[in-house]
């Protein structure tokens, strides 16, 4: 059976990459993608689609025969903090109701992207485990948390293939982020090549985890593909790319930029890294579905530094 892939929130620093990789792998005919804004460029079908809007996505998915949903709409974590109840509307209640329709248009597989977010104060900060203390400080954080729950609800009670990763801040030179935490890590580099400078909202020495965008595109697929007897966390997988402090990044992009220069003013984002942890155990992503990621920051700088110069 080929694959009829939809993708909701495809508009977004995640959704633009992963539409594109999507199409290269299914073909152009296979992947519907659909956002409540028009795309700045189309690669794929396209459709104007709000994930709020439950009778909507039904007749979409009737229409293009959809039998896989990426399903990437929500509200990142500081902008999150701006409007909670919006939040909560298009992080939680949507997320549920999709899953509600995925049971009864017999979806074979979804996937739902939770975060790092939902880590707080007093989960461990170092190898953060699979299984460990969550208590999210942000409403982003409740609702990527309370979604792995349902996520895993679905899963047992209907036998919904739901597969989700805990997405670390993701950086790509492709898109920008919008109202994340983690933003800054992509900012930088675009501040380092058209200004020599930049004003980070974080404190030097915060440590969060990363992951360079080529990781996290190669993980959610490999994910999606992996066969589903080898699928054990049906809530979310713990998932490893890199940590680093805005110091270092700062460095990294210096040996390249040597007259690079950066200030630091920390703002309300820098509470939210704080209640975050500083790196992560995915030995179950290793061990179920191969993961292993390739960049470390030294190509990850390299990388961003080539495309965005170009
Ligand atoms: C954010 O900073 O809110 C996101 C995330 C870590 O999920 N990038």
């Amino acid at each position: 059976m080929d694959k009829r892939i939809l993708i909701l929130g495809s508009n977004g620093q995640i959704g633009t990459v992963l539409t594109k990789a999507l199409v290269d792998r299914y073909g152009y005919k296979n992947v519907f993608a659909s956002d409540i804004r028009e795309p700045k460029i189309q690669i794929a079908n396209f459709e104007i689609l709000d994930v709020t809007d439950k009778n909507k996505i039904a007749e979409a998915i009737d229409k293009h025969q959809i039998n896989t949903i990426y399903h990437l709409a929500a509200i990142l974590s500081a902008n999150g903090e701006k409007n909670p109840s919006l939040t909560w509307k298009i992080n939680h209640d949507a997320t549920v109701n999709l899953f509600d329709l995925c049971v009864e248009k017999k979806i074979v597989t979804v996937f739902f992207p939770s975060s790092i977010a939902i880590y707080g104060p007093h989960t461990p900060k170092i190898n953060t485990p699979q299984y460990t203390s969550f208590n999210p400080s942000t409403v982003y954080g409740i609702s990527k948390l309370t979604g792995e729950m349902w996520a895993e609800y679905y899963h047992k009670r209907y036998g919904l293939d739901v597969r989700s990763i805990r997405y670390p801040g993701v950086i790509g030179w492709q898109s920008l982020p919008e109202g994340g935490t983690t933003d800054y890590a992509v900012e930088i580099y675009h501040g380092a090549i058209k200004n020599k400078y930049y004003n980070c909202f974080l404190k030097a020495g915060t440590k969060l985890p990363m992951i360079y965008m080529d990781d996290v595109i190669r993980a959610t697929i490999e994910l999606m593909e992996a066969p589903a007897s080898r699928i054990t966390v049906r809530s979310s997988y713990n998932l490893s790319g890199m940590s680093f402090t805005p110091q270092e990044i700062y460095e990294s992009i210096k040996a390249h930029i040597p007259d690079f220069k950066i200030d630091y003013n920390p703002d309300f984002r820098q509470q939210i890294a704080e209640s975050w942890n500083e790196s992560i155990d995915d030995s179950m992503a290793r061990n179920d579905w191969d993961w292993k990621p390739k960049f470390e920051l030294e190509e990850m700088t390299k990388d961003m530094l080539r495309h965005l110069s170009n």
